[in-house]
């Protein structure tokens, strides 16, 4: 299974940052969304499940969604990392949850979530930005490395930095990236900024943007402040933040 990169020229996007099973930003999201869906992209940011107590729901409507709409797509995040139904993160709920639902994680898995892996994107390159679920590294230079499958834990578990380069993450996996590294990248993809989720605490309130305003965090999780749908200009770059029914 080879990494795909999302491209588009379309220039309204709607960015949706983690649900972590949060069923009611879901819904609120897509509502949103139809209203307003013409000439615009919809993008989920990944981190589908776990935490919250809908992943099985979620996971099993937007799955259809990505199937049968070429206008709404759906990032991998690192809650999406599994090899053969074991999963690389912590905590996995939606093992418990699909036990619980379905009676089985192995056929939930079989029949639902490996079509949904199969459908996710890497990343989203849209005029002038790039949508990931966490952040980038030095590792990654180009276009190309964006698929590379090394490089997948750089895009999936990393978190911006306010010290310059590249240093350990306390997470365990992905990177800490200054500004420094940023602005390389940027430049080196001939893009303005980056659209992530993944620290959902820091968009508590709002869009939070570091990096002298190229990297924007979100968040669409009740669990993390109040949620919301970004709505971005991917030309000019005007964003605001469309906050969902409490
Ligand atoms: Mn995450």
């Amino acid at each position: 299974m080879i990494n795909r990169v999302f491209t588009s020229n379309i220039k309204n996007v709607f960015a949706a940052g983690d649900l972590h099973g949060n069923y009611e930003s879901f819904s609120s999201i897509l509502n949103i969304y139809e209203k307003n869906r013409k000439d615009s992209v919809l993008i989920f940011l990944g981190d589908y499940a776990d935490r919250g107590s809908n992943g099985v729901e979620i996971i099993t409507e937007l799955s259809k969604l990505i199937d049968t709409r070429e206008d709404i797509i759906a990032l991998k995040g690192n809650h999406e990392m599994y090899k053969e139904g074991r999963p690389f993160f912590y905590p996995c709920n939606l093992i418990y949850e699909a036990e619980e639902k379905y009676g089985s994680w192995e056929v939930f898995y079989q029949d639902t979530v490996l079509n949904f892996l199969n459908r996710l994107h890497i990343a989203a390159i849209i005029n002038n930005v790039l949508f990931v679920h966490a952040g980038i590294s030095l590792r990654i230079k180009t276009k190309d490395d964006l698929v590379k499958h090394t490089n997948e834990k750089y895009l999936l578990w990393s978190d911006p930095s306010s010290v310059q380069g590249e240093h350990l993450n306390p997470r365990g996996a992905g990177v800490l990236f200054g500004e420094d590294i940023t602005a390389k990248l940027l430049s080196s993809l001939d893009l303005k900024m980056i659209v992530r989720s993944h620290e959902p605490e820091k968009a508590a309130n709002g869009p939070f943007t570091e990096h002298k305003g190229k990297v924007l965090t979100i968040n669409s999780c009740s669990l993390y402040g109040k949620p919301f749908l970004l709505k971005i200009d991917t030309k000019s770059l005007k964003f605001k933040p469309l906050f969902l029914k409490e």
